[in-house]
């Protein structure tokens, strides 16, 4: 495993079998972000999508908790002063993450170690698949404090669970464990607390040993799909199977098959 340099602690970063890890690491303010833990996190994903020998992210928490979303304590109203631009926070710090999570055309694994609350849900519900500990709890806690959902939540709740239970969530704030979110199609699945990095892991590994560039592509084809007619995505998938059936991976998956052996993807 190479340990890569960071200039934040705030996000450990290692890179192992083509898998890059980035784990949150406030826990004790519960990997809330603060603006340090942002641009650490950004680097990190900005490293993903650039560097050839990352075929796949995973993303955890360290600690008990996955995130609890925005550092609270750097928004002390106490302190004084004008009321912040939370706009202004959206635009600089978390916009650019979630679009960068659902733009880099590698896999991104998620595993919520614990509670992910706020923007710490969405920017899970963010990732293409989600895998929590059972004891994991999953909170829009933004109503609690007078806020709308961020992070891409106002968007994934309602996209995935439909408006009854994303306005009851939202409204709400109830926490929801991570089997039921699990059930509700919000993640791909919950699984024993002590497997959870194991799996995670195993599952990123397998993912970052795949054919990295239909992967890729199969993520832009999924998520375009919501967005798209019927006819406009037939002609994606065209445009996109001209391009997978141009890697090497094609061509070797296919002589795999010929051969009766297993495929040595490249990720090109
Ligand atoms: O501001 C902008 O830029 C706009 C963007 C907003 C995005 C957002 O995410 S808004 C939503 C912010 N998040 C929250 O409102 C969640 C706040 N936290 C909680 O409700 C609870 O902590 C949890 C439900 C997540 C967990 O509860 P519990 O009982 O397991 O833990 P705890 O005791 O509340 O927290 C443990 C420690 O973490 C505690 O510190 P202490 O007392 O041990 O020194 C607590 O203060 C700290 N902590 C938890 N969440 C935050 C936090 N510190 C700062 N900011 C937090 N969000």
């Amino acid at each position: 495993m190479t340990e890569a340099t960071t200039l934040s602690e705030t996000v450990r970063v290692a890179l192992e079998a083509g898998v890059l890890s980035l784990t949150l690491n406030r826990p004790d303010k519960l990997n809330s972000f603060n603006e340090e833990m942002h641009l650490a996190l950004r680097a990190g994903l900005d490293r993903a999508a650039a560097d050839p020998e990352v075929r796949a992210i995973l993303l955890t928490g360290a600690g008990r908790g996955f995130s609890a979303g925005q550092d609270l304590g750097d928004r002390d109203p106490r302190k004084g002063g004008p009321a912040p631009d939370l706009g202004a926070t959206l635009e600089t710090f978390y916009n650019p993450t979630l679009r960068l999570i659902r733009s880099i055309e590698k896999p991104v694994v998620c595993a919520v170690n614990g509670v992910a609350a706020g923007a710490g849900a969405n920017i899970a519900f963010a990732c293409d698949i989600v895998l929590a500990a059972k004891s994991a709890k999953f909170i829009q806690a933004f109503s609690k404090i007078g806020l709308v959902p961020d992070a891409g939540g106002s968007w994934s709740l309602a996209r995935i669970l439909g408006e009854p239970r994303a306005k009851a969530l939202a409204l709400l704030a109830e926490p929801i464990g991570a089997e039921t979110a699990a059930d509700w199609g919000l993640i791909w699945k919950a699984v024993d607390d002590a497997a959870l990095l194991d799996e995670a892991g195993a599952l990123a590994k397998r993912l970052a040993a795949g054919p990295t560039r239909g992967l890729g592509l199969t993520k832009r084809a999924i998520q375009a799909a919501a967005g798209n007619s019927l006819d406009a995505q037939l002609d994606l998938e065209r445009d996109l199977q001209r391009e997978a059936g141009r890697t090497a991976d094609y061509a070797e998956g296919v002589t795999a098959f010929l051969e009766k052996r297993q495929p040595a993807f490249k990720g090109r």
